[in-house]
């Protein structure tokens, strides 16, 4: 069978923005020489398209060779010195089948688009049957391509224009929301309502975290927003053909707060800072999937910025909300944090974000800090520095209270991934991982039937005891013992 591969420099306008002319003719020409070798290699057929992009024809065979060296170009680009300020990744596409080469080439620039968007670095094959599953290679740094200032004003100028287009805006984030999707949610609330558009904001009261709570009776002190909050139900009323989705922090649907009122839309904008995975909505309307910001309500927060001035504001409380969201995806600025997510807190602040009121909404009761440490306590170690937690089967857990064990673990020195395992609500176990950087938690969550970050991962089971999904978590990790030997 043929197979059409993509070749792209993730990072190639970055690096060489800076560089002098000679050093970028040398850069091209060993980036050149490097695929030119590994091409050579592999039997195939491969053409420059321009400074950062190549395309090659191979057979299926040769494609299996490939995967066999794990796509070891991905990792002699990334080691070559090119530069001592940044690293230079490659992403690739390929598919192969039995389908028309047109076919097959659309396929490879889609696995290409999908490649970047999960941060590059990464090669993703599929074979071109509607029911084939891509296979994730790579991926073993944390995000290269950064976003730029020109691409986020485009973005917040596209999504205006889109609520212009249309007259009612709903906004949906995931299942037991967190402060970021809240926040993101009220954020992209604020813009509708800044052009006149209807805006609602879909939440489930019966399905919160405890310490949403807290945050929605502060929110139903003020009016303007406690107005825009819709059930289902009524969601379902309202919507109509001049209707438009916005799934803020997430983009699975089957995450979806309520599956039937995503369904009911044929619009759909999607900003969420999560790695893609392979659940994806069917041609979205807009996407801005940014893994390089710190959250979802970073993210809005810029795109408040094109769009406000000193007269035109937010309504009260959204700056809190988003500046919360902000602090808890960061872990009040310790993690994922970059200038921009300062710039964007320092933004929010001017706006009026009150930080004693996002201290109040994140403090943290007894009662939640007592199962903390009773997860803590039952942890192990899978190796000196990865530790696992099995919590007690007759125990209920909710997605906060394992996410900050996770959290917490990840804290403790010389630990540089935790893994959290619990029962959740709905009989289904869970698995929250985090990662210091040096391991892929992602992938292995991915295997488990889950996604996340190269950082920050999750899954569900269903049908398996606590005990099971601990094999299945050692026996992945295990594998990835054996891929580094
Ligand atoms: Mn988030």
């Amino acid at each position: 069978m043929t197979a059409i591969g993509i070749i792209s420099l993730d990072n190639y306008d970055d690096i060489i923005d800076r560089m002098d002319d000679k050093y970028v003719s040398a850069l091209n020409t060993l980036i050149t020489t490097m695929i030119s070798d590994w091409a050579n290699d592999n039997h195939i057929f491969y053409k420059r398209i321009n400074s950062e992009r190549y395309f090659f024809v191979a057979k299926e065979a040769d494609v299996d060779r490939m995967k066999e060296h794990q796509f070891v170009l991905l990792k002699q680009v990334k080691e070559a010195e090119i530069n001592s300020e940044f690293v230079l990744t490659l992403s690739m596409g390929i598919a192969y089948g039995d389908a028309e080469i047109e076919k097959i080439g659309e396929i490879a620039q889609n696995n290409l688009d999908l490649a970047q968007a999960r941060g590059g670095d990464q090669v993703v094959v599929k074979d071109t049957d509607p029911n084939a599953k891509p296979q994730f290679f790579g991926g073993n740094t944390d995000g290269t391509i950064r976003r730029t200032r020109t691409r986020s004003r485009a973005m917040s100028l596209a999504l205006k224009k889109i609520f212009l287009e249309n007259q009612k805006v709903f906004i949906m984030g995931h299942r037991f929301p967190d402060m970021d999707a809240v926040g993101a949610a009220f954020g992209i609330a604020g813009l509708a309502k800044l052009a006149n558009r209807e805006a609602y904001v879909l939440l489930n009261r019966e399905e919160v975290n405890p310490d949403m709570t807290r945050c929605l009776s502060e929110l139903d002190k003020y009016t303007e927003l406690s107005e825009m909050v819709i059930t289902e139900k009524e969601a379902l009323q309202k919507i109509d053909h001049r209707s438009v989705l916005v799934m803020v922090d997430y983009h699975k649907p089957s995450l979806s707060i309520s599956q039937t009122v995503y369904d009911a839309f044929e619009k759909i904008i999607i900003i969420d800072h999560h790695r893609r995975g392979d659940e994806f909505p069917n041609k979205p309307l807009l996407t801005y999937i940014e893994t390089s910001a710190s959250s979802a309500s970073e993210l809005v927060s810029e795109f408040i910025q094109f769009q406000t001035n000193r007269k035109i504001r937010l309504p009260k409380f959204v700056p809190t909300l988003l500046l919360a969201g902000i602090y808890v995806d960061t872990k009040s600025f310790a993690v994922r944090t970059t200038g921009k997510t300062f710039d964007m807190a320092s933004f929010l602040k001017t706006q009026g974000a009150d930080i004693a009121l996002v201290q109040y909404l994140l403090s943290s009761d007894l009662d939640s800090y007592l199962s903390i440490s009773r997860l803590v306590a039952r942890s192990d170690y899978y190796r000196k520095d990865i530790v696992v937690s099995v919590a007690d089967e007759r125990e209920v857990y909710d997605g906060v209270t394992v996410a900050k064990t996770a959290d917490t673990l990840l804290s403790l020195n010389g630990i540089h991934a935790s893994f959290v395992i619990t029962k959740q609500a709905g009989d289904v176990i869970g698995i929250s991982a985090r990662s210091s950087g040096t391991i892929n938690v992602q992938t292995i969550m991915e295997a488990l039937g889950g996604g996340g970050h190269f950082t920050n991962a999750a899954t569900q089971i269903k049908g398996k005891t606590l005990d099971e999904v601990q094999q299945e978590l050692f026996q992945e990790l295990d594998k990835l013992e054996r891929t580094k030997e």
